[in-house]
Parts: structure tokens; sequence; C-alpha cells
């Protein structure tokens, strides 16, 4: 049987229109387990594991402290395809639909097609938008790729109805990790207004006013990791100001 839990509560948040928020994990700089303590302490919807390098053994040991602490749903956010293991919920399948490089539309999903249909990882099918603000990103380097630039939101907008229309089931618009500035709010809510998928934003949100701005502009789902890594009192702050939108 396929597992879908993880994309059904994502639809039905949407549905309800209650707020998500996802706590990303990168193994190379998790400091402590301390800080998926504060996620399950303060309603954290869904932890996301993966970077764009990470040093051998530490995605696995990482992921076995995650599921020893919490319940809460542990999602593969993959930087590439060696990050893939049975012990998450879930994994989301990124096509990199804002680039035009083969490999991360297609190729590295070949690569690791027979690896996921024999796991029980929830496939979720995701259009992966890096959007620009000139200073190039780990993620923009490491896949080759140019981003969205950050003010061309018609080129955003046609990207995810594009994305939607190919079958995927999730847009995920992200300004990269640690990004000066998140993703425009113009961009947010234009492109939440073309498509009926659940829309993920993450990418340089390190504050409650942020991560309040991208939700009310129309995303279904914030994505946070370094503001939280550095200071995780922000866990809380940012979860209960989403929740109560
Ligand atoms: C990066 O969207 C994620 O891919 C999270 O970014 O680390 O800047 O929160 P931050």
């Amino acid at each position: 049987m396929i597992n879908q839990s993880f994309y059904l509560s994502v639809l039905e948040c949407r549905k309800k229109k209650k707020k998500q928020f996802s706590l990303l994990v990168d193994p190379d700089k998790f400091s402590s387990g301390d800080v998926i303590s504060y996620a399950e302490d303060f309603n954290v919807d869904c932890i996301m594991i993966g970077g764009s390098i990470i040093s051998s053994g530490s995605f696995e040991k990482c992921l076995n402290l995650i599921k020893q602490r919490t319940k809460i749903p542990l999602v593969i956010f993959p930087g590439n395809y060696l990050q893939i293991s049975h012990k998450a919920d879930a994994i989301l399948l990124l096509s990199l639909i804002s680039g035009r490089n083969a490999e991360f539309l297609i190729g590295n999903h070949v690569t690791a097609a027979p690896l996921l249909k024999a796991s029980n990882l929830e496939i979720v099918p995701t259009g992966y938008m890096l959007i620009g603000n000139g200073s190039q990103t780990s993620a923009a380097y490491m896949s080759n790729t140019n981003p969205i630039p950050s003010d061309k939101d018609e080129i955003a907008v046609s990207t995810a109805i594009a994305g939607e229309m190919l079958g995927l089931k999730l847009i995920y618009l992200d300004a990269g990790s640690g990004a000066e500035s998140p993703v425009r709010e113009s961009m947010i809510k234009k492109v939440r207004a073309n498509i009926s998928i659940p829309l993920i934003v993450g990418g340089g949100i390190n504050s409650v006013s942020k991560a309040i701005s991208a939700c009310t502009m129309g995303a279904d789902m914030i994505v946070v990791g370094n503001a939280a890594e550095k200071n995780f009192k922000l866990i809380k702050q940012i979860s209960k100001a989403i929740h109560e939108l």
C-alpha cells in the first residue's frame, strides 16, 4: 500500500486554512538534539532533513537521532540522490523546475527510482523553484542552474503553473539556505493565486514577521533552517504565531 499520510495532512491543513511550520535540519549544521526537543514541545508540524553537501555518515546519524526523539513526521528534502533513507517517513521528490539542468529535472530521479520504489517512503513529487536575489546560493551553485530572478513574478507564476500541469503535487519556492531576503511577498501571492496545489516557502525566513508575511501571502507551509538552528527560541515564537493565523 502506498503511504500518503504526510501529503494528506498537508492537503487537510490547506483545506482548513491551517498553516504549517517545518523545521529544516541540515545534518552538517546540527548542533544538538535540543532543537528536536524544542520542535516537539512547540508543535512543529514537520521536520525536513537534507543539505547541499553532507559529510559521510552524518545523514543517517542525524536521522536516527531525530527518530529517537520525536514522532513528528520526518521528510527528506534531498540535496542529491545519496540522501535517501527508509527510516524517514516521506521524501520530497524534487524536480528543479526553475532550472534547465536535466540531471535535477529527471536524471537523479532515474538513478534513485529503484531504491525509492523498494522503500516504504511516501514519495511526494515536488516542483522545486529556486528564487535568486543576487548572491549565489549553495543550491544554485551545486545544481548548476540559474534561479528565477526575485522580481520576475510572471516567470515564477508560469513555472509553477507548468509544474502543476505536469502533475507535481507541491510547489516549493526557495530563496536558498540563509538567503539575505526571503521570497518576495508579491511573488508568493501571485504564485498562490495561480495554482491549486499546496505551496511551501523557505529560505531566509529568520523572524516571526517574515514567517507571518509568507503565510499571509499564501504559503501553506513555511520552512525554517538556519535561523532556528541559531536561535531555538524562534521555533516557539514562529510556531505560535503561524498556528494562530
Ligand atoms: C533552504 O528553504 C530552506 O533550502 C531553509 O532556508 O536555512 O534560510 O531557513 P533557511
